[in-house]
């Protein structure tokens, strides 16, 4: 809804990721260090190309922090690509001193035919440099921010693999914070170490055969007030808010919230989840989630759980049939350096995209200009809530 506003530019191999945020009160403690630990998670996993051996993303953060805390004012970010130096030439805003070849063979899949008609390019670059899954470091790096801010209010997101490659681990029975714990010691971002090593399998088989595996990650955030969204107005809806977070990732192709849509299969009787009361508490307690957090469009105070499809990468070895732009010939499609499978990268852009989300929302309802100002204003909601 705009409170929190944030925008990334940068090419995959230009020189730099830039992400500008603003609306994050002051006095929030911010250091890259907070950032640079989700830009590693997100180079992490089983299946990754060779770029993640040439990039270790760090951040330099250009503005808005001062003595390791936010002003208030616009926080700049910067990434650098370290492969740019093999781009001279090709990438880069001065006019090249010769003309590169163009890339004229669309993958299927990819934004490189789309973006190319849309833009009137016959050189696809123009296009795939910009849709790259690059862009989603700079989007770690916008979520970081939005994590501090959330750690703060007491909200914490993390997020697990729950398939690749039609592999499907379980995690019943298992707490979510067991789930954090093992998921976060995992290379596929997988609480389910059977189910991870049959998915290391199918992407050891699905690169062998020169071809790529997707699959779904669940994003989870735990400490949620209840009231955050609305539900009067379709824009504001919490959960439209972010199935749109969700799908905006690179490859995402669907977004589920609780138990989705596995949700219109059964009865109203097995879907909803039961009110009851804690009197020791003085609170509601709800023995199931199938809601996911959410009622209406506004989180009830269990966890926030979300999921996400993730198709595979559209860049293959053993490449598909395509047409080349300039020509019209029967082609086969580009290949350049790619992932086999990058779902738990995903992943961890997926925890971004929901902690960006419940961050601009958790600003829309507490405000504040310091961080003295939005915590007390929690604080002040949280004991109304307990006093219902
Ligand atoms: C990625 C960087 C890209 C790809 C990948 C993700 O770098 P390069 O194109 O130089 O190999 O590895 O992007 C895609 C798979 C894609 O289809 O755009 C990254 O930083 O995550």
């Amino acid at each position: 809804m705009g409170h929190l506003r944030w925008l990334t530019a940068g090419e995959s191999h230009g020189p730099k990721l830039v992400a500008t945020v603003e609306g994050i009160p002051s006095g929030l403690p911010l250091l890259a260090a907070h950032v640079d630990q989700h830009l590693a998670r997100r180079q992490r996993g089983y299946g990754r190309g060779g770029r993640m051996k040439i990039e270790t993303d760090r951040v330099e953060i250009a503005a808005g922090v001062r003595n390791g805390r936010t002003l208030g004012s616009p926080i700049a970010m910067i990434l650098e690509n370290k492969d740019h130096a093999s781009w001279h030439g090709r990438m880069g805003a001065a006019p090249f001193a010769a003309p590169p070849e163009p890339l004229t063979r669309p993958r299927p899949g990819h934004a490189d035919l789309a973006g190319g008609l849309k833009h009137d390019t016959r050189d696809l670059r123009d296009i795939l440099e910009r849709a790259s899954a690059r862009e989603t470091a700079a989007r770690t790096a916008v979520g970081a921010v939005a994590r501090r801010l959330l750690s703060e209010v007491g909200v914490d997101v993390f997020a697990h693999v729950v398939s690749i490659g039609g592999v499907t681990a379980t995690t019943a029975g298992r707490s979510h914070e067991e789930v954090r714990e093992i998921a976060r010691g995992s290379d596929l971002a997988c609480a389910d170490p059977t189910a991870e090593a049959r998915m290391k399998e199918a992407i050891h088989a699905a690169s062998h055969a020169g071809d790529t595996v997707g699959g779904v990650f669940e994003v989870v955030a735990l400490g949620v007030p209840p009231g955050l969204g609305s539900h009067v107005h379709w824009d504001r809806k919490l959960d439209g808010r972010l199935a749109q977070a969700l799908v905006s990732i690179h490859a995402v192709k669907a977004a589920e919230i609780g138990d989705g849509w596995a949700a219109a299969t059964g009865r109203g009787s097995d879907v909803h989840d039961a009110i009851g009361w804690d009197a020791a508490a003085h609170g509601f307690v709800r023995p199931t989630n199938r809601a996911g957090g959410l009622e209406g469009g506004v989180t009830n105070g269990s966890p926030v759980i979300c999921r996400a499809a993730m198709k595979p990468i559209a860049t293959l070895r053993r490449a598909l049939p395509s047409v080349d732009v300039v020509t019209k010939e029967p082609v086969d499609a580009a290949f350049e350096r790619s992932d086999v499978c990058a779902v738990a990268a995903a992943s961890v852009v997926g925890e971004a995209m929901v902690a960006i989300t419940l961050c601009d929302a958790i600003l829309e309802k507490f405000g504040g200009d310091s961080m003295v100002e939005l915590l007390r204003n929690v604080r002040g909601y949280r004991a109304q809530i307990h006093a219902y």
